[in-house]
């Protein structure tokens, strides 16, 4: 363990402060039925062994469309810890280890801490997308290194959500945000990879695999929840 604190400290050297106290969040860690096996770390969960794996854990993307049927999205912050200066979809992140949080009922849980994530990444207060109004679609397991490093092993909650919103952007999580049109998202990721701007590897997976027909069938949305499948990627 000496080798291990040692390996830990000069990996945190760097590491943005605020970025590192959040290492020490309670996620959930779950088998690949996405049955939940108890409490880790999110260092724990986000640090590669020497396999290049990493502990599968619970988490959750939200899609975010207002009125006129345009997602958003945004760029991490370069103090992110993985995948720093990313574009993606418009929140990410994991359902905590405690009590409200693992209720598994309708994924209550997820949506609790999709709207927890919603306040504190974008500004949007908890009245403005509520756990009622927050729609769970399907689940989707993958796994993705960051940087060899970090990286990710999700069983991960689609969650969509069509309103309009009020956001403040935490600068902390994200450099930029914007709404990109159905018509325009195309164009808006060849103009990412022109510019060697990179997305994330779960934005891009859902992107080119299942976005497009949620996205045209936004008003419909509903036919497509799937709670019983996992979509394993
Ligand atoms: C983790 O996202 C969740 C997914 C689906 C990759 P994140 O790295 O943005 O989490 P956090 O914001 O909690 O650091
Ligand atoms: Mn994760």
């Amino acid at each position: 363990t000496t080798i291990m604190n040692k390996a830990i400290n000069s990996v945190d050297e760097d590491l943005d402060d605020q970025q590192c106290a959040l290492l020490s969040e309670p996620c959930i860690l779950v088998d690949e039925k996405d049955r939940n096996l108890g409490s880790a770390s999110k260092r724990e969960c986000h640090l590669m062994r020497g396999d290049g794996t990493s502990l599968l854990h619970r988490a959750f993307s939200v899609f975010l469309f207002n009125s006129s049927g345009e997602l958003l999205v945004h760029r991490r912050s370069d103090a992110k810890i993985t995948f720093p200066g990313h574009y993606t979809n418009t929140c990410c992140s994991h359902p905590l280890h405690t009590p409200e949080e693992t209720i598994e009922e309708d994924a209550f849980g997820v949506r609790l801490a999709a709207q927890r994530r919603l306040h504190y990444e974008l500004g949007i207060s908890p009245d403005q997308a509520t756990p009622e109004e927050l729609i769970y679609l399907t689940r989707i397991h993958y796994a993705s290194p960051s940087d060899g490093v970090w990286g990710e092993h999700e069983m991960d909650y689609i969650i969509f959500l069509q309103k309009d919103v009020v956001i403040a952007p935490n600068n902390n999580e994200i450099q930029d945000t914007r709404y990109v049109k159905r018509e325009e998202f195309q164009n808006f990721l060849n103009d990412l990879k022109e510019n060697n701007i990179p997305i994330t590897p779960w934005f891009s997976l859902i992107a080119q695999n299942l976005l497009p027909l949620w996205w045209e069938n936004l008003n419909n949305i509903n036919k497509f929840k799937d709670h019983q499948n996992i979509h394993h990627m």
